[in-house]
């Protein structure tokens, strides 16, 4: 029998300070505990501060598991939740590879649900702007504090009976730096704790650093049970009808139902570090982008950092792990998805890299596009919903080269698969989660508390014509509202179908916890606060007449890097153009290169194109945006129609 070693009181959860007996009781695997007279099956209770207590025992009395789970991020926890993972199904393992698995999700599980994600305050208006009357509007989906209520009443009552709660305390951001901040994840998932425990700094160390500052974000996760009780595929329980993902910005409150992937799931990634991240940056004074972080080193051996936005599945995790074909070129990766980005006290706009590890997408990463990732990806890794391999592997489109003869390939719905079957055998949204600590280019300064120095900026897409490889922005105001016109063509990482171009202010369109207009206008203000970076727009993806990209890209792309980096030095290396500064001729490096490249055409202008571009864009601001967008920004896109017309 476990000895009763401890009584004590706990405040409950709603607040109203009902004392109850908390009972600590020991054996010989450690402490245990009841919350709300529900047992927890590992982790101290006692370790909990007051808040937290409070957190969780809403949680528990909401939805009513059988255990609670305390998690301290050791290596024991861990492997203790591999074997729940690989018991359930939910996980086999890649013996192929040291300590990988490998995770098939429900078939209807298997991307973020933008049409499911909600923005909560008291006006619509603090969420999202007004569009035009008749248009639906495209800048995220705002619910009211009535039907948060609501929606969560529908769903979460009892709805983890029979399962374990995990308490799973993450930090983004170095644990204890002045730009971190801590989460609280409660989630019925161990698919979720094992992902968290690779994607944030998670376990004993952030309850530490709460106990000193109890200032933390609430996440809320339940995979969910559909209505009929029917849970179609145990190995991942999920509820696709029903899923629906809430922020609470004002109470700093995540609340996700129904699916276990990704972003809706691993709620430190899309749902804090940026929709609730972009609302504190608002009030704090700071930015939470969509950006990936790069250190480059130039063959003088001066290094500036870089960050980039593209919408998801554009080739961020490729350009911060490049393998620069410039000799003398040395790039280290800081992050592939998030910065938060703040000014010293010197007025430097310094980022951190909120996250610890990569949710890449696999397809297309191979030995050939991203040699790097290839190098850190096959240990300590979950991959989802890729194939795999008879030897014990995982397989995904891209990878043939690497593909060992003679090897059988199941698909990522666990079928035998051949190439003849015309299908994918990965999913297209198929991902790695892995350490980046163990990516060879790490920098060296990714964990510095400080931060790195960020020089520029840039944003791009995946744009087929008449967008050049690289412009720059006249200034900070011009290069903003280069971000608010961004558009790109759809991507596998959401629920789009087909191969539109679709407006993505800033590679934020998913994200944005508030109003884009006020978004807008926060970042004009930053130019305000400190040193404002340089801002670029790159293009990998222009494409010729005859349908072939017009630049190789990849390690390529360091030559546009060159440029990036010699504007940053004040060389006067460009020539205007209407829609910003370009290479003057001879100033893009293209020494070497096996390609032969048509510079003019690469960089040519349609008159056409622009024309029309213009004409979206308006069509965009004024229809979706309209009176919330910053004058500033229309006055720049008249600019440009005029500067169009002349050419
Ligand atoms: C991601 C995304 O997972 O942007 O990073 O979808
Ligand atoms: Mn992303």
């Amino acid at each position: 029998m476990p000895e009763l070693i401890e009584q004590s009181k706990i405040i409950s959860a709603n607040g109203c300070g009902l004392p109850q007996l908390h009972k600590l009781r020991q054996d010989n695997c450690g402490l245990y505990s009841h919350i709300r007279g529900i047992p927890t099956s590992y982790g101290d209770v006692s370790s909990l501060t007051a808040g937290v207590r409070s957190f969780v025992e809403e949680a528990v009395a909401l939805c009513q598991p059988d255990q609670v789970h305390i998690c301290d991020g050791s290596e024991q926890e861990n492997k203790m939740l591999i074997k729940t993972l690989l018991e359930s199904g939910t996980i086999v393992a890649l013996p192929k590879y040291e300590n990988c698995w490998l995770a098939r999700t429900n078939p209807g599980d298997v991307a973020r649900v933008e049409s499911k994600t909600f923005i909560c305050t008291e006006t619509r208006e603090e969420t999202i702007p007004t569009p035009k009357d008749g248009v639906k509007g495209t800048l995220g989906n705002w619910i009211s504090p009535l039907d948060m209520e609501a929606a969560i009443q529908q769903r979460f009552p009892g709805c983890m009976k029979g399962r374990t709660m995990y308490v799973v305390p993450f930090s983004m951001g170095p644990v204890g730096s002045p730009l971190s901040k801590i989460g609280i994840e409660v989630t019925d998932s161990a698919y979720v704790v094992a992902s968290m425990r690779i994607m944030t700094r998670m376990g004993a160390s952030v309850l530490q650093q709460l106990a000193k500052k109890e200032e933390f974000v609430r996440a809320l996760h339940s995979v969910g049970t559909p209505a009929n009780g029917v849970v179609e595929q145990p190995s991942w329980p999920c509820d696709p009808e029903r899923t629906i993902i809430l922020h609470k910005p004002a109470e700093n409150l995540i609340v996700s139902y129904g699916s276990g992937y990704g972003g809706n799931s691993l709620l430190g990634k899309k749902c804090f570090a940026l929709r609730i991240g972009s609302t504190i940056a608002k009030r704090e004074g700071w930015l939470a982008e969509h950006m990936l972080i790069l250190g480059i080193t130039d063959p003088k051996g001066v290094k500036k950092y870089i960050t980039a936005a593209f919408p998801s599945a554009c080739g961020k995790t490729n350009l911060a792990m490049l393998n620069p074909s410039l000799s003398n070129y040395k790039v280290e990766c800081v992050g592939d998805d998030i910065p938060w980005m703040k000014f010293d006290s010197q007025g430097v706009l310094r980022a951190i890299n909120p996250e610890n590890g990569f949710f890449g997408v696999a397809p297309g990463t191979s030995v050939e596009t991203n040699p790097i990732a290839m190098n850190t990806v096959f240990k300590n890794t979950i991959f989802t919903n890729v194939a795999s391999t008879s030897d014990g592997g995982v397989y995904w489109e891209g990878m043939e080269s690497s593909l060992a003869p003679n090897v059988q390939i199941t698909d990522w719905l666990g079928k035998p698969w051949t190439k003849e079957s015309g299908k994918p055998a990965a999913h297209p949204n198929s991902r790695f989660c892995t350490p980046a600590a163990q990516c060879p280019i790490i920098d060296g300064a990714w964990e510095d508390p400080a931060g790195v120095p960020i020089s520029a900026m840039l944003f791009g897409g995946r744009r087929p014509a008449g967008v050049p490889l690289i412009y720059e922005a006249r200034d900070w105001t011009h290069g903003v509202f280069i971000g608010a016109a961004m558009r790109s063509e759809s991507t596998a990482a959401a629920e789009h179908k087909g191969k539109v171009i679709m407006h993505d202010p800033f590679a934020m369109r998913p994200f944005f916890g508030y109003n884009f207009g006020d978004y807008v206008a926060h970042w004009l203000s930053m130019e305000k606060r400190g040193q404002v970076p340089k801002i670029f727009h790159v293009n990998w993806f222009r494409k010729s007449d005859a349908g072939k990209f017009m630049w190789p890209g990849y390690g390529e792309n360091s030559r546009v890097l060159d440029w990036i980096l010699r504007r940053v030095n004040g060389e006067p290396c460009y020539v205007e153009s209407a829609i910003g500064r370009i290479p003057a001729a001879g100033e893009l490096n293209l020494a070497g290169m096996k390609e032969q490249i048509d510079v003019e055409q690469l960089f040519s202008l349609p008159k056409e194109f622009w024309t029309q571009e213009v004409e979206a864009i308006r069509n965009y601001f004024e229809t979706q945006v309209g009176a919330d967008l910053p004058a500033s920004i229309y006055a720049e896109l008249d600019k440009l129609k005029g500067l169009v017309a002349d050419l």
